[in-house]
């Protein structure tokens, strides 16, 4: 673990401005090496308090990145220059950040922004008793105003990979993310990590645009091509030339024989849902978004919008006795079927090669795998540090803790922000109010109906299910709304949860006790798919006082408002989060700046969606 905490320190000096993200640059620039942990070893999942540190590991040590620099860039991700585009330190995708499990991280964010606030936030990061850094406007924080920095530090409690990106509206899908990876043991061995694997979707207008064709029409906003690590490619109309240039060069790497690959995947898609594939190589899954599971083998990996897996290939492909000039194999990113509609849908996003000097296009056929737009097998997410789960505190079939995502028509309704369609979770739409965030009303005995606003009041060790429904429940009818068979992928901040249960059927009270329910070491992770035409039923611990959002990571349906806030022991959240200075500050800074129009991009309205 000290080796990392060296890294840590190294990458740092790496940060700075460049237009082709150096983590990115050649696998020479990656000095992370063996990571050989034994298979078998034992896997803690570490609370908070040095006791609980991995062995000879750094604690006390911060790993620090003093310079993230949100501003707006053109970006050329696929031979369409994307005027509308923002990036973190100029960079598409963003710096890779690394820490080291144990570690704390520290991060200062500063918006060089024009017209927008911004804020980071850490997707599936615990923040134990730190809400004030998870990074969401209007909940955990004001945004941060242009010219303005906020600094964000918090314990490295968990290990793996994941990303971070901006929660301010429409932002990320725009670029501001980035990759995420905290150093700690695998599932399974390796000899080599590769730096992560981003998958996207992409379009060439900014969001902002397309989040009012979502709401508005005509139609729906399609995407125009598929990207890894920021690269992709996309043959220009004769209406766009003007917006036209070179591409990038299409994403290749050099595999050495025999050798045992580390993986890091994660979807960043604004609306896309992606099965990774490598032609004529096995995938073996070793670890499901902060989760080490027990390894798998499969030929195809779903990743939700969201979601990651930690893989690891071994360099033996099916045909490795042709020569070798002609070993080259495609890295796919096949959309999910009815899970994303792009334009221009080259799935073939990379190249594995294993002769470097071999400029051959691979001539190489997909496996044949089923792709439905359905989480990876139930029973293949097996976490290596199991969980049992106790009997619910909360009664989540009388409760408000039963919840449907659907589409509600507001025009005409008296609604403040009834125009249009919007997807909800709960009686309203989330609408938050950038000026006065969650955290600032932490005394309020009442709330305004448009916070979406959960209350878990039980204690420590209690258990609370929430059982999320693509279709009125049996136990909740909603007249109002309408359903879809649409797969939403549905992510809980401050937690990792279980899926007690996620079918394609409505739920049923009796699926509690049929055996459709798993309470012995279920599925664990941050994002998990609610199926069009079912329900997926989560569960978490009441041991984190704090308020999370909880949301579809479809950014137009987060944006829509499909989502919610769980108030966890309100009365227990001042009292253990520790220093509110920077929460004024940064609210202090963002009033001015939002109550003067000018700095507004549309003069007579400045807020169209959720806020996140
Ligand atoms: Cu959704």
């Amino acid at each position: 673990m000290k080796f990392f905490a060296r890294l840590c320190e190294a990458f740092t000096s790496l940060l700075g401005l460049a237009t082709i993200s150096p983590w990115q640059d050649s696998l020479s620039q990656q000095p992370l090496g063996g990571n050989l942990v034994p298979e078998g070893l034992p896997l803690a999942v570490r609370p908070k308090g040095p006791e609980f540190a991995p062995p000879n590991s750094s604690v006390g040590f911060v790993c620090s990145y003093p310079s993230m620099v949100a501003s707006q860039m053109t970006i050329n991700a696929d031979g369409y220059l994307k005027t509308g585009g923002q990036a973190f330190n100029g960079q598409y995708p963003g710096p890779w950040i690394e820490a080291c499990w144990g570690d704390e991280l520290e991060v200062t964010v500063t918006n060089d922004l024009q017209y927008n606030g911004t804020t980071i936030h850490w997707h599936g990061v615990r923040q134990l008793h730190t809400m004030q850094m998870d990074g969401v406007n209007g909940v955990t924080q004001c945004p941060i105003a242009p010219t303005k920095s906020y600094t964000y530090r918090f314990d490295v409690t968990q290990y793996g990979s994941s990303w971070y990106h901006s929660h301010y509206s429409l932002q990320y899908p725009d670029g501001l993310a980035g990759p995420m990876t905290f150093h700690g043991p695998s599932a399974a061995n390796y000899e080599e990590a590769l730096p992560p694997f981003l998958i996207s979707d992409w379009s060439h207008n900014s969001a902002f645009h397309d989040f009012h064709v979502e709401l508005a029409g005509p139609g729906r906003p399609i995407m125009q091509s598929i990207i890894l690590n920021g690269k992709g490619t996309y043959t220009c109309k004769e209406a766009e030339k003007v917006n036209c240039t070179t591409p990038p060069p299409i994403f290749q790497q050099t595999w050495k024989k025999g050798r045992k690959y580390l993986m890091r995947l994660i979807n960043t898609s604004t609306e896309s849902i992606f099965i990774f594939t490598i032609d004529n190589h096995m995938l073996q899954v070793i670890g499901s978004d902060f989760v080490p599971i027990k390894p798998y083998y499969t030929d195809s990996v779903l990743v939700g919008i969201g979601q990651r897996y930690h893989i690891v290939v071994e360099a033996r492909p099916s045909d490795e006795l042709l020569p070798i000039e002609d070993q080259n194999y495609w890295i796919r990113a096949v959309v999910a079927s009815g899970c994303g509609s792009i334009d221009q849908n080259n799935e073939t996003v990379g190249v594995i090669r294993y002769d470097p000097e071999s400029i051959k296009t691979p001539t190489t056929t997909r496996y044949q795998f089923n792709t439905s737009c359905s989480d990876e097998p139930y029973e293949s997410l097996v976490p290596i540090v199991p969980w049992n789960v106790g009997n619910h505190s909360n009664n989540m079939l009388v409760t408000n803790d039963n919840f449907a995502a659907g589409l509600t028509n507001y025009t005409g309704t008296p609604l403040p922000h009834g125009n249009f369609s919007r997807w909800d979770l709960t009686d309203f739409p989330l609408w938050l109010n950038f000026s006065n965030p969650t955290i600032t009303n932490l005394k309020n005995t009442s709330w305004n109906p448009e916070y979406c606003i959960i209350a878990e009041d039980y204690k420590e060790d209690d258990w609370v299910y929430l059982i999320i429904t693509a279709n009125a429940s049996v136990s909740k009818q909603i007249s109002s709304r309408n359903f879809f068979p649409v797969s939403h992928p549905i992510h809980l901040h401050g937690h990792d949860f279980v899926i007690l249960s996620q079918q394609t059927i409505p739920f049923d009270e009796s699926h509690l006790t049929n055996g459709m329910f798993n309470y012995d070491n279920p599925p664990r992770r941050d994002v998990a798919l609610l199926p069009g035409t079912g329900y997926v039923a989560i569960a978490f611990k009441t041991d984190n006082p704090g308020v999370w959002l909880l949301h579809c990571h479809i950014a137009w349906h987060a944006s829509s408002g499909l989502a919610l806030q769980i108030l966890e022991r309100q009365g227990e959240i001042l009292p253990t989060i520790g220093s509110l200075q920077q929460t004024e500050t940064v609210c202090e800074n963002w009033d001015p700046w939002v109550n003067n129009t000018a700095n507004w991009w549309n003069a007579t309205e400045f807020q169209d969606d959720s806020g996140i």
